[in-house]
């Protein structure tokens, strides 16, 4: 199993892109979404494009209230809808870094079908999914990541629906860039976002943060949460996708994170800009 490196967080230099005057923020304490924006604020200053340049975009829930601490322009818009506004402002600002933060319900439940779409026009966006299997912001309602026999709000004698893996349909779709981390891979999770910035087109990093409220393993205390992920995380950028679905029930079942697919493929608005050029007589 997995060893887990320190990570180089420079926190004083990470405070200036919070906006410290609306802390204390929402998350419960051991949620890995502040995680998440501390290592997303440490790519945006490491990437070397402008701080003005970056726009973070969310619809609704626990993990989509990330915008609202960082000091950037972001848009916190309807649930399920941050990717087709990511779209809209890449297409119409294209020197803009643009990255969507948001949960597996927002994404991929509520939003599944612009998440397909995206990746099949292959839009020039980032989307960092925060994936704690469940709606954590109202309760605990299942989505489209639960895992099978899950008791949920929802499903009080387990989940029968069966559910996404999500690095496996972003690379059978034919995102350019799938990832998949855990907040406990601070230094990792970084240099995917930095990886992702790089991308012309659709890149996607999967972030597997149960909720320690109403998710999966609920009866865990939160350290033994945090303990199982450590124990269970495998590194295989190799994996075969298609047997890298989650079980956290399965104490025999790893959870596999890694870089997996970084192909080249020009994006939907690199396409479009090459039309525009040659409508344009090539200026
Ligand atoms: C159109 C619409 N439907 C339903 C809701 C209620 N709602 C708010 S947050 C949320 C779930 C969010 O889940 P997820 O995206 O997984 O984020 P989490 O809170 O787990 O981080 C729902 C269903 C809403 N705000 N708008």
């Amino acid at each position: 199993m997995s060893s887990l490196r320190v990570t180089t967080i420079r926190s004083e230099e990470v405070k200036k892109l919070l906006r410290l005057e609306r802390f204390p923020h929402i998350w419960c304490p051991g949620c890995g979404i502040g995680t998440v924006v501390k290592c997303y604020a440490e790519a945006v200053l490491k990437s070397g494009i402008p701080e003005e340049k970056h726009v973070v975009i969310s619809g609704i829930g626990c993990a989509a209230r990330a915008p609202g601490y960082l000091k950037l322009d972001g848009l916190h818009v309807l649930h399920g809808r941050p990717i087709p506004v990511a779209v809209g402002l890449k297409s119409v600002k294209p020197d803009l870094e643009v990255t969507v933060i948001s949960g597996d319900g927002d994404i991929l439940t509520i939003g599944g079908n612009h998440f397909i779409h995206a990746i099949r026009r292959n839009d020039d966006i980032n989307v960092i999914l925060i994936n704690n299997f469940i709606y954590g912001m109202t309760g605990g309602q299942y989505g489209a990541t639960t895992p099978l026999g899950a008791i949920t709000t929802t499903s009080p004698y387990g989940f029968i629906e069966g559910s996404f893996n999500v690095p496996y349909l972003a690379a059978a779709l034919g995102a350019n860039f799938v990832a998949r981390w855990t907040p406990l891979h601070t230094k990792e999770l970084v240099d995917a976002i930095l990886k992702m910035f790089k991308v012309d087109g659709f890149a996607i990093v999967e972030i597997v943060s149960p909720c320690l409220i109403y998710g999966e393993m609920n009866n865990l205390p939160p350290l033994e949460m945090l303990k199982l992920l450590k124990e269970r995380v495998v590194i295989d950028h190799e994996a075969d996708l298609s047997k890298i679905d989650i079980d956290l029930r399965d104490p025999k079942k790893p959870i596999v994170v890694g870089n997996f697919v970084n192909r080249v493929k020009p994006s939907y608005q690199t396409r479009y800009m090459e039309i525009i050029k040659k409508a344009r007589g090539g200026k």
